[in-house]
């Protein structure tokens, strides 16, 4: 005998799960000047000069700072890009990334 014909009557589960976001994070230093902050966050994160100003002085005062939100490769892309901004100067500026919970 053939095998009876089965017809799914449920429809396929999809399973489309958005990437998880990574935080970029500035981080603070002694050594590089302010106004290069700024002008890195202004250049590689494309904010503008006041918000730039407030992301570096929370990192000044806090130790840390949020810069941005992305898909995986970007955040990392972006905090590579502006870390070595800071290294081409000789300062030890540091982007890291870490994802969003
Ligand atoms: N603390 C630095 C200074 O006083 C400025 C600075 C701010 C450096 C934020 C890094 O992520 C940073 N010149």
């Amino acid at each position: 005998m053939n095998d009876p014909i089965t017809v799914s009557r449920t429809k396929p589960e999809l399973k489309v799960e958005r990437p998880k976001l990574h935080k970029v994070l500035l981080v603070n230093d002694d050594f590089t000047p302010r106004h290069f902050v700024v002008r890195v966050l202004r250049a590689e994160f494309r904010m503008g000069e006041e918000q730039a100003g407030r992301v570096m002085m929370t990192a000044h005062r806090r130790g840390v700072c949020v810069v941005a939100v992305f898909t995986k490769d970007v955040a990392e892309e972006k905090a590579t890009a502006a870390t070595d901004a800071g290294r081409q100067e000789g300062y030890p500026l540091l982007f890291t990334t870490e994802p969003e919970e």
